[in-house]
């Protein structure tokens, strides 16, 4: 079948700029019958001047999603559902299920005593806890209680399964996987574990108590390409921006942010995911700035807005966001006595690994963008 015929002109030199005649569509019909085509209809197409996302700026907002998360336990099981999670659908995405880029982003629940069974996959997954009491979660045989704002991993060929205790309360939490990327890399393993749980093999939180000591590396082993910390407390993250904040002036662009790190290389958490948590005082906006990579923010205290490619999004807390790659971006706090702080997870450590990351200030209007129409 031969593809619609497209021409993509530029009047710029060095940019393909060919006009159609008769003879060059008859020729392009012809290379389209050997499954091939002219580079110069489709170079300003697939070579553009600079990256340009086709996801949209989009906030998602608790207050608007939370009931629907809460209905789908009337309507489906664990066991029947696998994962009993709402998606974020990126409305500029129509090719795969993608919260921004190649990142794959959902809200799961779950009721106390119910159980989601082990599964492994080759894309690797965080989870940010939002509400609720109870909730556990077993990588690798490595059980870990979770904790409001906890962030925790399940990298890569991990073992992985959730649950929330008898005793505890409906939990939900976000679900950050890099899905549509591993997918588009066409390498996405999936198996279900032959016995549906993988026993609980080490103390309760062993990782997290073993390697998440601030400055203080233990004596064991560590190999693997995934941080041995698979947990994040929320407690010491948030008294970490607090000391930040009393010591230094930050960023003008994050504020005080701070990146989660494997505490055995001090790389990101996981080669193809990393996250932050960062800190807006009272009263603060950041300089707007742009770089490589797709950001999925999520607000884990306070309330504020931010200014993407013009438009202001309003968030507080739990509400989640996103900033496609190469978009202008700025952050404010709208409290003049609460702190705003973001967790962020992002495609960092691919960009940075690939060569690809680049970053770029807004250096117009003292560093704020002008403002378009409302969303
Ligand atoms: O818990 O492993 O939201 O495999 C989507 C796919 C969660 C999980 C999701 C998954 C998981």
């Amino acid at each position: 079948m031969a593809r619609p015929h497209e021409n993509h002109r530029e009047d710029v030199a060095g940019r393909a700029n060919v006009e159609d005649t008769p003879e060059l569509l008859a020729y392009y019909d012809e290379l389209a019958r050997f499954d091939a085509g002219a580079l110069w209809t489709v170079a300003n197409k697939i070579e553009p001047w600079q990256p340009k996302s086709q996801s949209v700026p989009v906030v998602w907002r608790y207050k608007d999603l939370r009931d629907h998360v809460l209905r789908s336990v009337e309507l489906v099981t664990p066991e029947k559902a696998g994962r009993r999670v709402i998606y974020l659908a990126n409305p500029g995405r129509h090719d795969v299920s993608a919260a921004v880029g190649w990142l794959y982003a959902g809200l799961q629940v779950m009721n106390p005593g119910e159980k989601a069974g082990a599964h492994r996959h080759s894309a690797s997954a965080i989870r940010f806890i939002m509400e609720g009491e109870g909730a556990y979660t077993v990588v690798d045989g490595h059980k870990m209680t979770l904790g409001r704002n906890d962030f925790v991993l399940t990298p890569n060929g991990t073992w992985h399964e959730h649950a929330v205790d008898p005793s505890g309360t409906p939990c939900i939490w976000q679900d950050g996987l890099d899905i549509p990327f591993v997918n588009a890399m066409e390498a996405n393993f999936y198996e279900v574990h032959p016995q549906g749980t993988e026993p609980v093999a080490f103390p309760v939180d062993d990782m997290t108590k073993t390697w998440g000591n601030p400055g203080l590396r233990p004596s064991a082993d560590w190999s693997k390409p995934y941080s041995p910390m698979f947990k994040y407390e929320w407690a010491p993250t948030y008294e970490a921006l607090l000391k930040y904040a009393e010591a230094s002036e930050g960023s003008a662009f994050d504020g005080h942010l701070l990146e989660y790190v494997n505490p055995a290389t001090n790389g990101p958490v996981m080669p193809t995911m990393g996250a932050s948590m960062q800190r807006l005082a009272p009263g603060q906006q950041t300089r707007a700035h742009r770089h490589t990579g797709s950001y999925l923010y999520h607000c884990a205290k306070g309330a504020g807005f931010s200014i993407i490619d013009g438009k202001r999004y309003d968030w507080s807390e739990r509400d989640i966001f996103c900033v496609p790659s190469w978009t202008w971006h700025e952050h404010a706090n709208a409290s003049a006595t609460e702190d705003a702080v973001l967790f962020c997870l992002s495609d960092l450590p691919v960009m940075r690994a690939l060569g690809l990351y680049r970053e770029q200030a807004f250096t117009d209007t003292n560093g704020h963008q002008p403002l378009k129409d409302k969303p």
